[in-house]
Parts: C-alpha cells; sequence; structure tokens
C-alpha cells in the first residue's frame, strides 16, 4: 500500500516547522510523517487489526477483480495502469494477477516520490509477476504525470488507492483530482479509494490503536525535528489525541503538550514554548459519503461511474470519468 518516503527539501520541511510552531494554533503537516522510521510505522498500521481500511480495500479488488479490470480495459487496446503514490502494491497485484490471467494488455506505470519504494515494488512484481511490463517513474504525481501524457498518447487508468485523499482537507481535495481531470481524456479514468463515514468509534479506534503505534507514528514528527532539527522534544510530555467529528465526517490527530514546556531548535534558531494543553494539529483523515465525493467529482469536472463497496460499506473504491 502506500508507503511514502518523503524526499521534500530540507528547507521546505525547515520552512514549514518554522512556520507551523510560530502560529496560533500550532500545527505541523501530515506529509512529514513519512521519513524511514514513519515508512515502517505506516506499514505496522496498515497491519493493525483495528485500521481496517486496507483490508477493506483489499477485499474490495479481490471480490470484484473481474468486474474492476473490465471496467478497465476499452477497445482491446493496450493502456497505461498508473498508479499514484504505489507503496508495496500489496492491493495493486490483485489488479495486476487477474489482468494477466484475462490476457487484458496493459502496462503498469507506478509513480512515487521515493526511489527505493519503486526499486523494491519493481523488484517483487518481477519476480511474482515476471509477465507484467512495469515501467516505473520517480517523481512528484502531476510533473510526472504530466510529462507521461507529453510522451506517451495510450489510454490512461489512474489508481489512487488508500484513501489518501483524506489527507487533504476538501478544497485541496478538489484541486488534486482537477488536477488528474485536466490530464484525462474522455476516454481515461480514476479508480480511486475513499473511506466511509461508519460508527465514529470505529474510526476512532482506526486513530487511536491500543498497541499505541499511531501515536508513535503522530510523535515521529517530533522525534524528527529532534534529529533533522537538532532539538529535544521530550517525547512523553506529549500526548496523542485523536478527535472525529461524525458532522463534517473529519478526523483529526494532535499532539497535546501535558505541562508546560519551552525548546530550543538549534537548526532553526528559534525557541518554542508551550503552555499545558496546547495542541498542535497533526493531520486530517476525512470520512466520505457517495453525495461528498460526488459534489467533489462534480467540483473538480468529473462524474461517478461505478462504485465498489465492501460487505460492511466501511469503505469504498470509484471509477470518475471526466
Ligand atoms: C495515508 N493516510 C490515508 C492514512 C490515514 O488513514 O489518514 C495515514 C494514517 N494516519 C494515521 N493512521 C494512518
Amino acid at each position: 500500500m502506500q508507503q511514502k518516503t518523503t524526499l521534500i527539501s530540507t528547507s521546505q520541511f525547515h520552512k514549514d516547522v518554522y512556520k507551523g510552531l510560530t502560529d496560533f494554533p500550532k500545527h505541523l503537516s501530515s506529509k512529514y510523517f513519512y521519513d524511514a522510521k514513519g515508512d515502517k510505522l505506516f506499514q505496522e498500521i496498515m497491519d493493525m487489526p483495528e485500521y481496517y481500511l486496507t483490508n477493506s480495500e483489499f477485499k474490495i479488488l479481490d471480490k470484484f477483480k473481474d468486474e474492476i479490470c473490465r471496467a478497465f480495459f476499452k477497445d482491446s487496446k493496450e493502456f497505461n495502469l498508473i498508479e499514484l503514490g504505489a507503496g508495496d502494491g500489496k492491493k495493486t497485484k490483485i489488479l495486476l494477477r487477474h489482468l494477466v490471467a484475462e490476457g487484458i494488455p496493459f502496462q503498469y506505470v507506478p509513480i512515487d516520490i521515493s526511489e527505493n519504494a519503486l526499486i523494491q515494488l519493481e523488484d517483487s512484481i518481477n519476480n511474482e509477476l515476471p509477465s507484467v511490463r512495469v515501467a516505473s517513474l520517480q517523481g512528484t504525481y502531476f510533473e510526472t504525470l504530466e510529462n507521461l501524457c507529453k510522451m506517451q498518447h495510450k489510454r490512461k487508468v489512474i489508481m489512487f488507492l488508500g484513501s489518501n485523499i483524506g489527507n487533504l482537507l476538501h478544497p485541496q481535495a478538489v484541486e488534486f483530482l482537477m488536477s488528474i481531470q485536466k490530464l484525462m481524456t474522455d476516454d481515461d479514468l480514476l479508480f480511486i479509494g475513499f473511506d466511509q463515514k461508519k460508527d465514529p468509534q470505529t474510526i476512532l479506534n482506526a486513530y487511536n490503536d491500543a498497541a499505541g503505534i499511531t501515536e508513535r507514528f503522530n510523535k515521529n514528527l517530533l522525534a524528527r525535528i529532534n534529529s533533522e532539527l537538532d532539538a529535544n522534544f521530550d517525547l512523553n510530555k506529549f500526548l496523542h489525541w485523536e478527535v472525529y467529528d461524525p458532522a463534517k465526517g473529519t478526523a483529526k490527530s494532535y499532539l497535546v503538550a501535558r505541562e508546560n514546556q519551552t525548546e530550543y531548535i538549534n537548526g532553526l534558531d528559534l525557541t518554542i514554548t508551550f503552555d499545558a494543553w496546547e495542541t498542535i494539529h497533526t493531520e486530517i483523515s476525512q470520512k466520505y459519503d457517495d453525495n461528498i465525493v460526488s459534489w467533489l467529482a462534480d467540483k473538480a469536472g468529473m462524474q461517478i461511474s461505478r462504485i465498489f463497496s465492501d460487505e460492511n460499506k466501511f469503505y469504498k473504491n470509484y471509477i470518475l470519468k471526466k
């Protein structure tokens, strides 16, 4: 699944940490969770019993692989199956295996910022599915997608799994979808996962697991500031706190200072003070229903063509068209 090693420039990390910790209320971007340690923790999160997202999407792909693959295929011509944020490809391999078994002509094009993730993915596909042609592309999603469109005029099926869109606020999600839409022709498809609204307790448990893995994932932001910006945050002086607003469908993660504290960040030459119970907002994980997805798609110039759901209706994969 989406294993993300971000190679965002150090100076951007410096700037964002400076801005986020000097703002009121304080905030840090969840994109900075994913260094080598964060990638490993996210892998552990995806294996947790409480984190139903991965398993639900896995089940959808497995149950509907035939319908999904048939929907991808058109005109008996080879198409590019492009995956944004490819990760370890565990779920994608269900579709790749089925496409091969059905003799459907395609080329798999995983796009990821992490070269390392792509090398590992390509190796594992070459081992497990040697007949799949893989043409991985390293880079940021839109730049890379744009370059690919300029170079090749094949039909595209673009995949964005894992409800990764949920880490964006609605206006950013619309912008994201719109950027994809602009690179699509009328024949192209977007296959995308959206985690659904459900019992609020189920959602809270997914982001507040008993083993404390999500807590370590959240606190990895501070650990990263300690190691990369030469600071000395005591992680025990912060709580991991999750809230879910069922009206908005928004889960939010915070780090909460347990006591008054002052930290000096050498790398930024910056002193930060926290009052007891002051918060740092670190992540949003948006939950959806068909109406919200339809509204987002419409705003981005697309429409829903198919919906695939798991038995519990915990999670859905949508095919969007222009
Ligand atoms: C990557 N993203 C979709 C995950 C989510 O569910 O928001 C990241 C995550 N954060 C805490 N647990 C998992």
